[in-house]
């Protein structure tokens, strides 16, 4: 069925549309087919394809003529299959979702590490932000919404083996709108940050991007100021795995990208030489060794080696230089009596407390960043607000050595499979059944004893760690191995193993456990999963860091106050992610969904290279042809029959302007009247379901025309009352 009105321009570019741009329109439908037609697509340079309404996007790894003010232009307004696939297309249904119907939206990315999804976000924003409304006020706050993006990634970015520009945190922004749709503000909350890279990165891999940026792009003078050498090879905390430069990062230029974006933010010229500031510290902070000697009382002490360094630190963080001396070489303890002992640290635990600090600054840091961005943004008026979110978390990740780190990020990617199963496979099939629609089931593979292994309240792998962390006594990484190991509700899991890594000569190289994720299995060495899930910085460290006076970072370590002591341990790192998430959960649960699905089709970072091996890979483990199955096999519309009555009554003379038999047959006389094939709907016990959304087009279209028709009626009416 077609819109009464000859072929449109619309129709000729769809029949120009290379292999299915709808994977419901797949013929068979296999994975085969499927693989396929997203391959055709992707050689001619069409990258997005939908399972209805959810948007496949196959990372291109090359600027393509898809975007842009005038492909802009086409999607605004346009239904979603009036066009080729686009993110603008989702993006433009989900805005006048929000804007007209008053539903609040989300769009959930999601995909592994480099398969597209921080893009496909600044994408979507890009979008929203062009078809919103226009006016100085307005834009400003768009402005400051998109130039949140350069300053996060610059700060939570960083190159790693799978991506050159790799979120190392995860980031759910609301955008904020009033009741005509113009944006007002916004909310950023963000999600564990990977605050390990900062001392220590894997071969190949690289730091955050900031301080690459501030090394290469700073003026001398700026530089001088903070008394850094411009080589970054100078720093260890750059220099020891054997990547600085990267061929597709321009440090010098995001410097700048970077510095305009936090003004543009309203960060003060003084805010963002104290960021600097701190930054340069961790540098040298990073560059400080320690060595054993003998004091004069015969102790063993230990003392650092570069006095020139520990110098220009007190600088940076104006303070007296005994403080922080104190606070790297020794630790102060409360004695039975109540009476301070102070002992000297070994070279080894003074490297930990200074690892410790570094990363503690960093990550602060970058909360501190995120505050003031969102007082930025914050909405200022009180008025009654629409919403649309957008998820971009950091994608499920397996490499060579698999810590704590990836353990967190692949558990979220685990929750937002989750959701995708519970909102399109699973809901979806209840409520035909709910509904009494015949319905053949579809199976699919359902994550959620994956999310219960880790998750699940006093006993899953999570719980464990948090018991092992408590617990007194001595208390190790192998010890929480072991306690995991003898679990009966880890241990008989068949998605958990035990394996621990032999060497040839069968003693143990590494303890570890692994998990079979819904994305492949991963292998975890438990390897500091203690110490960064207790997340403990010695108090000697956050008050020397409190007694600063650099302003900034007083406020980062309130804990330091001696007169805010607690003695209560801070919750763990493990237990704080789990609480997020489940926050996280909540809120996309209550907004209304929208999906786009990002597959990496090489592991090369390379354009026009696809391997079908991994394509496929990611289309079973995405339950992929599920989605198509229960989309086909389903309906793509459904209405209480109140609702769709009162909105086409007026298509029909029967029911129009009144209708006073039941619901359900006031509904049926709209769609007979307008000759809707009677395949192309079902009756369910509370709700009519449309089976094609073009079906709903029509409708909607004919609705428009009526009403149309209706108002120029009136306005005649009332002009011959004139
Ligand atoms: P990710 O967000 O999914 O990975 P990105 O969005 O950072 O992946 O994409 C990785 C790289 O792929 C980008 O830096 C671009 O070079 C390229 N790319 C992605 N999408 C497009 C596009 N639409 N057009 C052109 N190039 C693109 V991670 O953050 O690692 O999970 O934690
Ligand atoms: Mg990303």
């Amino acid at each position: 069925m077609s819109v009464p009105n000859g072929p449109t321009r619309t129709q000729t570019i769809l029949d120009n549309m290379v292999g299915v741009g709808d994977c419901v329109l797949l013929d068979p439908v296999t994975e085969d087919a499927f693989v396929d037609n997203l391959l055709l697509r992707f050689r001619a340079k069409d990258v997005y394809t939908y399972i209805g309404n959810v948007v496949v996007s196959v990372n291109p790894y090359q600027s393509l003529p898809l975007y842009g003010d005038k492909k802009i232009d086409e999607y605004r307004g346009r239904n979603l299959y009036e066009l080729p696939p686009h993110i603008y297309a989702i993006s433009d249904d989900a805005y006048r979702s929000m804007r007209d119907k008053n539903r609040d939206q989300c769009i959930i990315i999601t995909g592994e590490s480099g398969a597209g999804k921080t893009e496909a976000s600044k994408i979507v924003m890009q979008y929203v932000a062009a078809v919103s409304g226009k006016g100085k006020d307005i834009d400003e706050v768009k402005e400051q919404l998109l130039q949140s993006n350069p300053v996060l990634e610059a700060f939570g970015n960083a190159k790693t083996l799978r991506n050159d520009n790799s979120s190392r945190f995860g980031k759910y922004m609301d955008m904020e709108f009033d009741f005509k749709g113009d944006p007002v503000g916004g909310v950023i909350t963000n999600y564990l940050l990977e605050k390990s890279r900062v001392i220590d990165q894997s071969p190949k891999e690289r730091n955050f991007h900031m301080f690459y940026q501030l090394l290469s792009g700073a003026p001398s003078l700026l530089l001088e100021e903070l008394m850094l050498d411009r080589d970054a090879e100078k720093y260890n905390f750059l220099n020891q795995s054997g990547c600085i430069n990267v061929d597709t990062i321009d440090d010098k230029k995001d410097f700048a990208v970077t510095q305009k974006a936090m003004q543009v933010l309203g960060f003060s010229d003084e805010e963002i030489l104290g960021i600097y500031k701190l930054l340069a510290a961790i540098l040298k902070l990073g560059n400080i060794q320690f060595e054993c000697y003998t004091e004069k009382s015969g102790m063993e002490a230990v003392k650092i080696l570069q006095e020139k360094e520990m110098i220009e630190i007190c600088d940076l963080l104006d303070c007296e230089p005994n403080d922080i001396l104190q606070s790297l070489t020794k630790r102060s303890m409360m004695g039975g009596k109540g009476d301070k002992v102070v002992t000297s640290l070994d070279p080894s635990h003074a490297v930990y407390g200074r690892n410790a600090v570094c990363k503690a600054i960093y990550a602060r840091l970058f909360e501190w960043i995120i505050k003031t961005i969102n007082e930025s943004i914050r909405v200022k008026a009180k008025t009654k607000r629409k919403v649309m979110g957008v998820l971009d978390i950091y994608g499920f990740e397996i490499f060579q050595n698999n810590s704590f780190e990836q353990f967190i990020i692949n558990y979220c990617n685990e929750k937002l499979q989750q959701i995708f199963i519970e909102l399109t496979l699973k809901e979806e099939q209840d409520e035909y059944v709910q509904e009494g629609i015949e319905w053949t089931h579809i199976e699919y593979f359902n994550n959620a004893v994956i999310c219960d292994l880790i998750e699940k309240n006093n006993k899953g792998i999570l719980a464990m760690l948090d018991d092992e962390c408590l617990r007194p006594g001595t208390v190790t990484d192998i010890t929480f191995l072991n306690k995991l190991n003898s679990s009966p509700f880890i241990a008989n899991q068949k998605f958990y193993e035990s394996r621990t890594k032999m060497k040839s000569d069968k003693s143990i190289l590494h303890h570890c456990f692994r998990v079979k994720h819904y994305a492949g299995d991963v292998t975890y060495n438990v390897n500091g999963f203690i110490d960064k899930n207790n997340d403990l910085l010695f108090r000697d460290l956050s008050q020397a860091m409190y007694k600063c006076d650099h302003l900034l970072l007083k406020l980062l370590f309130p804990e330091g106050n001696p007169e805010q002591y607690s003695k209560k341990r801070p919750p763990t790192a493990g237990y704080q992610f789990k609480n997020s998430i489940a926050e996280l959960m909540k809120n996309l649960l209550a907004k209304n969904p929208n999906y786009i699905r990002c597959i990496k089709p090489n592991d090369f970072k390379k354009p026009d290279t696809y391997d079908e091996t991994i394509i496929r890979h990611q289309v079973r483990y995405l339950g992929l042809m599920e989605n198509v199955r229960v989309r086909r096999a389903g309906y793509a519309f459904r209405q209480p029959y109140e609702l769709c009555l009162q909105r086409y009554k007026m298509l029909c003379p029967r029911t129009w302007p009144n209708w006073n038999g039941t619901l359900k047959n006031g509904v049926t006389e709209i769609l007979i009247h307008n000759r809707i094939p009677t395949a192309e709907f079902s009756f369910g016990r509370t709700k009519i379901f449309i089976r094609s959304p073009r079906t709903l087009f029509d409708l909607e279209e004919w609705r428009r025309r009526k009403l149309n028709d209706i108002a120029t009626i009136i306005q005649k009416t009332f002009r011959g009352w004139r």
